[in-house]
This record gives structure tokens, C-alpha cells and sequence, in this order.
């Protein structure tokens, strides 16, 4: 990298360019080193800094839910609040009646089953229903009822969730995604409220949906 450290000198004089902290000959570490990489672009006439479309949305998310055989049926988006997660649901072609809704704690789904999204989304081990004792889990959302012709739209507050922040934060490791069931749940049955089969599932993914 000696080049580029001949570079980054070379605009030293550029104190300030653009409200960034120039690096001094005596910088060391990692803050100098990314300083140069900005000093590099701008002397490369590049933009100065282009973070990718997720850094620009830390706290959003989304999900596109499909079926069994494939068909998507809905998209829910996610925002971070200081209060917890504004969970935006727009389901096109759920099938009519009553349906449990969670944030499983898998990033995968492999159909028919979506056993791959794993249990509910539960950093804390609490208990699973929002009746229960010792409940809730992270990822429970209330039921979502749709009409004969499946189009439902609901937005609901999830406090104990996070898209990006801390210990709930679904975009962990291994992910998480957002599972519909067959039946409603009943805030109460363990593990998972008695909801039936899994229906549709979508992998939660960084940003809003396009
Ligand atoms: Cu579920």
C-alpha cells in the first residue's frame, strides 16, 4: 500500500475536503487506514463515500412470503422504533379465515414444511403467547384475519423485536423469518400457540422491499 499512502500525503493540504478528517503522516491504525481509502476515492474523483443500500437503512427490513408451491402471497415490512418494530403486512393472496403470524428464528424456507425457519424468534427464552405468564416471544404477532378475496393489509407494533440493534435483532447469524400458519394462534399452547401447519414463509432480508 505504498502507493496509496503516497496518495493520501499528497492531499494533505485538503485538510477538511468535504468534512472529513484528513489522516496526519502520524495516524496509525484502523481510522487511518479508512481514512486513505476515502482520500484514494477522492483523489480518484470517485464519490467520497457510497455505503451499500443497508447501511443507509440500518433499522429496516423485509420479508416476501411465498407458499408451499412457491406463490407469493404477501410482503411484510419491518422498522426499527425506539419502541420496538413497526411490522407492515401486505398479503395479496392469503387464503381466507384466521392465520398465526410469527418471526420464526431461521433465515431459511425450504418448502413444503418450512421446518427450516426453526421455532419461534425467542433471544429471551421467554414462554410462547401473549395471554401466558412468563410470555411473550420476540417474534409473536397477533393473528391476521383475510377476506374471501386474501387481500389484507395490517400494521402492528412488535416491542420485544429488532430488526438491527442489540440481542432481539432479527438479522442475526443465522437470520430469521416470518412463518403464516394454517390456523390462528391461541396465545396460550406451548410452544407455538396450536396454529397448525406452516403455510408460507419469507426469509427476513436487510432494506426496504423494492
Ligand atoms: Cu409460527
Amino acid at each position: 500500500m505504498e502507493q496509496a499512502r503516497a496518495v493520501a500525503c499528497r492531499i494533505h493540504p485538503m485538510e477538511g475536503h468535504a468534512g472529513r478528517r484528513v489522516p496526519l503522516p502520524s495516524d496509525e491504525g484502523g481510522i487511518a487506514k479508512r481514512s486513505r481509502t476515502i482520500a484514494l476515492a477522492a483523489a480518484a474523483g470517485l464519490a467520497l463515500f457510497v455505503p451499500a443500500a443497508r447501511a443507509a437503512d440500518p433499522g429496516t427490513a423485509h420479508a416476501r412470503i411465498a407458499d408451499a408451491s412457491g406463490k407469493e402471497i404477501g410482503v411484510v415490512q419491518f422498522r426499527d422504533t425506539p419502541n420496538g418494530v413497526i411490522v407492515h403486512a401486505e398479503f395479496t393472496a392469503l387464503p381466507p379465515g384466521g392465520h398465526a403470524f410469527h418471526v420464526h428464528a431461521v433465515g431459511k424456507c425450504e418448502p413444503p414444511t418450512f421446518d427450516s425457519a426453526g421455532g419461534h424468534f425467542d433471544p429471551e427464552n421467554h414462554q410462547h403467547g401473549f395471554a401466558v405468564d412468563g410470555g411473550w416471544h420476540a417474534g409473536d404477532l397477533p393473528n391476521v384475519t383475510a377476506p374471501a378475496d386474501g387481500k389484507v393489509t395490517i400494521d402492528v407494533l412488535a416491542a420485544e423485536l429488532s430488526v438491527a440493534d442489540g440481542d432481539k435483532k432479527m438479522l442475526d447469524a443465522d437470520g430469521a423469518s416470518v412463518v403464516v400458519h394454517e390456523a390462528v394462534d391461541d396465545y396460550t399452547a406451548q410452544p407455538a400457540g396450536n396454529a397448525g401447519k406452516r403455510i408460507a414463509c419469507g426469509v427476513v432480508q436487510a432494506g426496504p422491499a423494492k
